[in-house]
């Protein structure tokens, strides 16, 4: 047998090399906030929404005198003008969330230099929201986004009435919050609006819990989603005597199995920290991982797709991955969504399991921040892979281009679908 001879690649070489390949790769991106066109209003994009996004809002609340009142009567554009002129005029736009405006700005060929923010409305206004979205993925270089679909909320619902799912670049994911966080309130009164017949008692009758599961079914029936997700406080616990203990047990867990969706479980935020700052407002804590670590021993027929919040929670959740084959560790979830740790996670993540991580998802809510997003965490991987495949080479090993394609493709798009089958 002869063998065939590649072309191995000198270390010179190997930065530029690792760049074009992660650069041309197209990405899943595994969690957002997007919607299709076909969602009306739910699709947010263009500038005032992108200078409007909460991350931007706690921001500009440490820069600025105004009160939560007088921020939230005003009106977006508004708002809008009060974040540029705090974060963009007034200061230097240092911020990760900040540095993502002005990326995007340059991506899509504004002037940076005119700092003329109704210039950037107007740009805006000529386009189309087809024509925005085509450009906003081609730019990110993104084949699909998985969207976040809750069906507790009733004007996502009525859109579902008719919704034809034939636009490919947008996958669905089962968002189920109420019911593990809410039960007592939206839980309950959105199951008895929708007539499933459970009753408003706080533990979980076998009636309940067939209706909850036939609320899933459906759910899963109608938006065909890749994954059922929930966020959860730093106080998870499982097993636990609790009505969210009984809803993961009997409700959750086996409708997982049955229809061989993974269950995403987003740990370690605590809602409302600050409620003045609405959806801005929101804390990070870190989480007792034996919850995780019972579930994934316990359950070795589901799948897990997890990511959490603190840092200091990344290091456990790697050595539990490496436990569990049925874990995959995905992204770094909004708080740990900068550059410096992100690079400290994906070392991490690869010296601990090598290729089988989700390394990123965007988490954008805006469809123009899937430009700067993407952008800005294909230069931290490839950043990180080049040094990796230098320790490699250095170490004796030779690499061919084919392969590092090969690897990039599983991180950054087959890792998830392979997951999923
Ligand atoms: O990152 C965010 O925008 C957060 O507000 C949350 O949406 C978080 O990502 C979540 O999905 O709960
Ligand atoms: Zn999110």
């Amino acid at each position: 047998m002869t063998i065939q001879k590649v072309e191995m690649l000198p270390i010179e070489s190997l930065p530029q090399i690792v760049d074009d390949v992660v650069q041309s790769q197209e990405i899943i991106d595994i969690h957002t906030h997007l919607f299709a066109p076909a969602f009306g209003k739910l699709l947010l994009w263009g500038i005032d929404e992108l200078l409007t996004y909460h991350y931007l809002i706690a921001e500009t609340f440490r820069r600025s005198s105004v009160t939560y009142d007088q921020f939230w009567s005003t009106p977006k554009s508004g708002q809008a003008d009060l974040i540029w002129q705090t974060l963009f005029i007034n200061n230097s736009p240092l911020s990760e969330a900040c540095r993502g405006v002005i990326t995007t700005l340059k991506m899509l060929g504004l002037d940076l230099s005119s700092r003329n923010l109704q210039g950037y409305r107007d740009y805006f206004t000529d386009l189309s929201v087809d024509d925005f979205v085509n450009q906003a993925f081609r730019l990110a270089n993104v084949k699909s986004v998985v969207m976040t679909n809750d069906p507790f909320d009733p004007v996502e619902r009525e859109v579902w009435e008719t919704y034809q799912a034939d636009d490919d670049r947008f996958l669905a994911a089962l968002r189920i919050d109420p019911l593990l966080n809410d039960y007592g309130n939206t839980g309950i009164e959105t199951l008895q609006t929708l007539g499933y017949d459970v009753d408003g008692t706080l533990a979980l009758s076998k009636q309940a819990s067939r209706q909850v599961r036939r609320f899933l079914s459906d759910w899963i029936e109608r938006i065909q989603p890749k994954y059922m997700a929930v966020s959860l406080p730093p106080t998870f616990r499982y097993p636990e005597d609790s009505i969210r203990g009984q809803m993961i047990q009997e409700c959750i867990l086996p409708i997982s199995r049955q229809y061989n969706l993974p269950w995403a479980l987003m740990i370690g935020v605590t809602r409302a920290v600050n409620p003045q700052l609405r959806l801005a407002g929101d804390g990070v804590g870190k989480v007792d991982l034996t919850c995780l670590e019972n579930l994934l021993r316990e359950n070795p027929d589901n799948k897990f797709l997890t990511t959490v919040l603190s840092r200091e929670n990344q290091h456990e959740l790697c050595v539990l991955a490496r436990k569990f084959p049925n874990l995959m560790i995905f992204g770094c979830w909004w708080f740990v969504n900068n550059p410096s740790i992100i690079q400290e996670i994906t070392q991490e993540r690869l010296e601990l399991l090598g290729l089988s991580i989700i390394p990123q998802h965007s988490d954008a809510r805006i469809m123009d921040q899937l430009i700067y997003k993407w952008t800005h965490s294909r230069q931290i991987i490839s950043s990180v892979l080049t040094e990796k495949y230098k320790d490699l080479i250095n170490s004796g090993w030779e690499l061919t281009r084919l392969e590092i394609e090969r690897d990039v493709a599983a991180l950054l798009s087959e890792n998830f679908t392979t997951f999923l089958e």
